[in-house]
């Protein structure tokens, strides 16, 4: 898979950085009004900022203020200097502007106008848009994060290989729970395979987000890639459910936190050996045969209609999946939230899941 650090980092795909990759997206005004200029070979420099502060920083150009339209856009960078845009983008608010940051802010790039884009958004943080007319490419500033903008048919190539490569993970996936709920119901789990299925459970979160993020920069071109993913995504998180299961921390609560552990490991580091001491075991790697016992929460979930509320009830009262299995009819009606009727549901429920698991 061709994968750009860049694009990859958390960092970069901050809140923020979203938040302006759905203003910049094919189908917004803005985007086409950058398009047309890239179309026309030519350059330009735009500043997306009605701060005060920040067009302290601009000098000279022409005051307009008027509706921000793709057309007037294009014709406004036919102009040297800067464009200026009100913050959410919908008012021009100068054009023929000179940027004037601060000359002692680092910047990695060469020309004038790409060297001034890096250094007004650092300086700034606000959003700044820079089209090279050498290079016809655009590049987004956003206070220190840079991006460059790919064309349509290479995203669209990218995320069709993130779908397929979703697809293959999806399934491995599945056949990885199904086998581990069999050796939940035979009592013959081992630290090794809830690390085994938890990383391509992780995988396929990964590869997802991959692809949400490729159909934010998509916009309007992204349809189909948001169709096909619909598809294909899991409606269960197994990763949320494994990790509930199985983490080894004072509370089974404390999941949130282990979950983003695992969500920042870096892929190089994505293994057992680490998953393991992240969920709380403090092993080394040939101690990973040691047989461990699930909560039960990821195999309750398979029960039809029953509320997650229940689930947890059942999970606080036995403590294991093996306990809540071979409890009686009686002993379910106990807990909160359980009466006759939805304890038999309950057992007949598992049952169910039980010997379709041991079946495959
Ligand atoms: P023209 O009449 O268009 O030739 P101009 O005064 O309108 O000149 P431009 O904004 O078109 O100037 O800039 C033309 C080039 O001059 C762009 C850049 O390579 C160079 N340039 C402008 N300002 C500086 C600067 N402060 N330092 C180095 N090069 C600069
Ligand atoms: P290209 O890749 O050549 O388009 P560049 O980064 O090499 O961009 P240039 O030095 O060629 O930049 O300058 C191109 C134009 O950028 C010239 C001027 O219209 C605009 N520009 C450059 N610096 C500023 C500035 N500080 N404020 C406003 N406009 C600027
Ligand atoms: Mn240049």
């Amino acid at each position: 898979m061709i994968k750009n650090r860049e694009e990859r980092s958390e960092r970069l795909w901050d809140a923020r950085f979203v938040k302006t990759m759905k203003t910049l997206a094919p189908g917004t005004p803005l985007r086409d009004g950058l398009e047309n200029i890239l179309r026309a070979k030519m350059g330009a420099l735009v500043l997306v900022s009605d701060n005060q502060t920040v067009l302290d920083i601009v000098d000279g150009g022409f005051e307009l203020n008027s509706e921000f339209t793709p057309a007037g856009f294009y014709e406004l960078a036919k102009m040297d200097g800067a464009i200026v845009l009100s913050n959410d983008g919908k008012r021009i608010m100068c054009a023929n502007a000179q940027l004037m940051p601060d000359p002692g802010i680092p910047t990695a790039e060469t020309g004038t106008r790409h060297r001034t884009a890096e250094r007004v958004a650092k300086q700034t943080g606000a959003l700044v848009i820079a089209i090279s007319q050498r290079r016809n490419v655009i590049t987004v500033y956003l206070g220190n994060l840079r991006y460059t903008l790919k064309d349509i048919p290479v995203i669209l190539n990218r995320a069709n290989q993130a779908l397929q490569t979703l697809e293959k993970y999806k399934n491995v996936l599945e056949k990885g729970l199904t086998t581990l709920s069999a050796l939940e119901f035979e009592d013959l789990v081992t630290l090794y395979d809830v690390a085994t299925v938890l990383i391509r459970a992780e995988q396929v979160n990964r590869i997802a987000k991959e692809i949400e993020r490729h159909i934010i920069e998509l916009g309007t071109e992204g349809r189909l890639v948001s169709m096909q993913m619909e598809e294909l995504i899991p409606d269960v998180d197994a990763a949320a459910l494994l990790i509930k299961d199985y983490c080894n921390t004072a509370d089974a609560k404390d999941y949130e936190t282990v979950r983003e552990q695992i969500a920042v490991l870096p892929e190089e580091n994505l293994d057992p050996l680490a998953i393991c001491r992240i969920l709380g075991y403090g092993v080394s790697v040939n101690a990973m045969d040691i047989p461990v016992v699930p909560r039960g929460y990821r195999v309750l979930r398979q029960i039809p209609r029953l509320p997650l509320l229940v689930a947890e009830n059942l999970v606080a009262h036995f403590k294991t999946l093996h306990r809540i299995y071979n409890a009686s009819i009686a002993e379910l009606d106990e807990v909160e939230g359980i009466g006759e009727v939805r304890a038999k549901t309950i057992k007949d429920g598992l049952k169910r899941v039980r010997e379709q698991a041991l079946l495959d």
